[in-house]
């Protein structure tokens, strides 16, 4: 059976990388893997993709043909990822492989927050497909921005009612502080509430506090794992948690 896996996250916080470094991770330890890019904005990207959408849509030429922008454009082209949903799941079957990992648009919102790709995930995941969120470090190591990521990765899951994977990225970049305190932030809610309220007094605490009681509330935490791409670390745990999801750890279906 095909499993789909969604890369997904806020901008730069290391979708491709994460893509190129788990697909590098999964051929080395023979597993076959397709890489497929999503994102029709991207410049260069640190991985040779299997199937491109760049191939299909042109970003300069949306600008000039509708008269647009260049965010304009990203949203059009979006949207339009859809219309080319057959064609990319065909060449995407053509690998054959178990695996396939889609590298999203750089702009979460325009992955996230746009009907078409809702359709396309169920289209191009029609076996099964599950969501692997990127949480950032510049974002994650502070109480607050922690919160601000839960609830990205939250609203994701509940826009497209799949299984996610909470992912903690470019760890290589932190100090033993910061990682242990994020680790216990995703492992002990109570932890993070803690910190919460140590934070500087202010609006932005209130509304954090308020989110996370919520986000308790929705049962929303999950261990997150541990990454960097430049160590080439933690993508066994990334690929071990995959797997325990897929066997049925998480409800599969549409709530
Ligand atoms: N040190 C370090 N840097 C990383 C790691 N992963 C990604 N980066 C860097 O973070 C930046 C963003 O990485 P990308 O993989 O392009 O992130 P993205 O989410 O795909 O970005 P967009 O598609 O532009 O939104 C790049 O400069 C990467 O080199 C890592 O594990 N360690
Ligand atoms: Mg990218």
């Amino acid at each position: 059976m095909i499993s789909s896996i969604f890369v997904v996250g806020p901008a730069g916080s290391g979708k491709s990388t994460f893509t190129a470094a788990f697909r590098e991770w999964m051929i080395k330890n023979e597993y076959d893997a397709v890489v497929v890019n999503l994102d029709p904005g991207a410049d260069v990207l640190p991985y040779e993709p299997d199937v491109d959408v760049r191939d299909l849509i042109n970003l300069g030429d949306i600008m000039s043909e509708y008269g647009l922008g260049p965010n304009g454009a990203q949203i059009v082209a979006a949207d339009m990822i859809a219309n080319y949903a057959e064609e990319i799941k065909k060449n995407v079957d053509s690998y054959d492989s178990d695996y396939i990992l889609y590298d999203t648009a750089g702009q979460l919102e325009l992955f996230a927050f746009r009907a078409s790709s809702n359709f396309l995930v169920d289209f191009l995941g029609e076996e099964r497909s599950m969501i692997t969120f990127m949480f950032d470090p510049a974002l994650a190591r502070t109480p607050s921005g922690f919160v601000s990521l839960l609830l990205l990765s939250s609203t994701v899951h509940f826009r497209f009612y799949k299984p996610y994977v909470n992912i903690l990225t470019k760890i290589d970049l932190l100090d033993d502080d910061d990682l242990s305190d994020i680790a216990e932030w995703s492992e002990n809610w109570e932890s993070l509430y803690q910190s919460l309220i140590k934070e500087k007094p202010s609006m932005r605490r209130e509304l954090n506090i308020e989110l996370f009681k919520s986000l308790e509330t929705m049962d929303a935490f999950k261990k997150l794992i541990p990454t960097s791409a430049r160590m080439l670390y933690g993508y066994e745990d990334v690929y071990n948690t995959i797997q325990m999801v897929f066997a049925g750890g998480e409800d599969l279906e549409k709530r």
